[in-house]
């Protein structure tokens, strides 16, 4: 890691990323704290309050580089094995135009992993790393992806759901200060309103369909529902990384705030779909003009964070497997780079 940081390593030679590198009292505050970079952390904050973007080649605190890399890298993760919910049903698709459609969006999907890895490969890592951190399991990527899709429902539910949740997560990252990331996410934004779109018009016909067509939606909405609210993250009182990032402008707003939000918008479509969403304390609070929802089962989120969803395994076996299934392609790939190289210095 050092060799792609080298320039860092001087200020204490221990620039590894942790989990902990945002602590209050971590090297975040420590590389703060010294004097001779305190000229260009002021200017550095002083770009980021006039809302200038900060380019790959700019002077940057070490801790935003490495929050970005985590950010943009587990992003980029997602996005891959995002794939793999809706993939299931490419083969099972109820028509060929469904099908298509479906096609698209997973190749889209892959498309957004493949923008991500360039964007977080201006920071100073690369690809092959960041992959290699996922398929150890290393590295973590979004929380949602490791619920099944036993049902046709469960498709439209992710793009309705899983989509909307991305969207109302991702186009404040537009306005992200690191400009390959908001530039990014300008395109990936208005693929992935695309993606709700289809989805929301999957439950739509389901809803509008037969009664076992419309429990399968019913049912999907259930499944999808609380998942779909953790994507946000962690509560904001246990978000370790919020603070930093709200202040660096990379996040524009907390998890919480989000999270509200993506429910103030949702229920109401719910409600046009004549589904039920699956929470009895939901209710609309006037006064405050927004809705109030029941408690999220945390332990929940945690563990699948620790790998125990009901489909870690599954998903990273898949991932292992497609790497190792695409190993002859980069190696001929590779092997025809260097001979057009040889040809070109001969
Ligand atoms: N799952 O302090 P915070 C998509 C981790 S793309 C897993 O609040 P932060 C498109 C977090 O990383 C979906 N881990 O962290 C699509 C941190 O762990 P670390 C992905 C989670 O970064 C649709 C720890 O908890 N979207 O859906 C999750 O300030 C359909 C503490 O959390 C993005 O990545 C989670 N849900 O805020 C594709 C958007 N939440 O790193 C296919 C960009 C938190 O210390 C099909 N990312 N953690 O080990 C973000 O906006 C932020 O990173 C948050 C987390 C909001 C996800």
């Amino acid at each position: 890691m050092c060799q792609n940081f080298g320039r860092w390593c001087r200020h204490g030679g221990a620039y590894m990323y942790t989990q902990g590198l945002l602590d209050q009292g971590g090297k975040a505050a420590a590389a703060e704290q010294l004097p001779e970079d305190a000229a260009l952390l002021q200017r550095f904050q002083a770009r980021v309050d006039a809302e200038e973007k900060i380019e790959p080649k700019d002077w940057m605190p070490e801790a935003y580089r490495q929050t970005l890399i985590r950010q943009i890298s587990q992003h980029a993760h997602s996005e891959i094995v995002g794939m793999l919910p809706e993939g299931n049903w490419i083969t099972r698709a109820p028509t060929l135009l469904r099908k298509s459609i479906l096609i698209a969006k997973v190749q889209d999907e892959g498309g957004h992993g493949a923008y991500l890895y360039s964007a977080a490969e201006t920071l100073g890592i690369s690809r092959a790393e960041l992959i290699d951190q996922l398929l150890a399991g290393r590295a973590k990527y979004s929380s949602i992806f490791n619920y099944p899709t036993p049902t046709w429902a469960d498709i439209g539910a992710i793009g309705w759901l899983v989509d909307g949740a991305a969207i109302m997560n991702q186009i404040p990252l537009c306005r992200c200060s690191y400009g390959p990331y908001a530039r990014a996410m300008i395109r990936i934004c208005k693929e992935e309103s695309f993606h709700q779109r289809q989805g929301y018009d999957i439950m739509l016909q389901l809803a509008r369909g037969t009664p076992a067509q419309r429990r399968m939606a019913q049912e999907a909405l259930n499944r999808w529902w609380w998942p779909s609210l953790m994507m946000f993250g962690p509560p904001d009182t246990a978000s370790q990384h919020t603070a930093l990032s709200v202040r660096w402008k990379i996040k524009r707003f907390t998890n919480d705030e989000l999270r509200q939000k993506f429910v103030d918008f949702t229920v109401p479509q719910a409600k046009f779909l004549g589904l039920e969403v699956p929470d009895p304390q939901l209710r609309w609070d006037a006064a405050a003009g927004e809705h109030r929802y029941g408690s999220i089962d945390w332990s929940e989120f945690n563990n699948v964070l620790q790998g125990h969803g009901p489909c870690n395994r599954e998903r990273l076996g898949a991932r292992r497997e497609a790497h190792e299934a695409g190993r002859w392609v980069r190696e001929a790939a590779a092997a025809h780079a260097a001979k057009q190289r040889a040809r070109a210095a001969a």
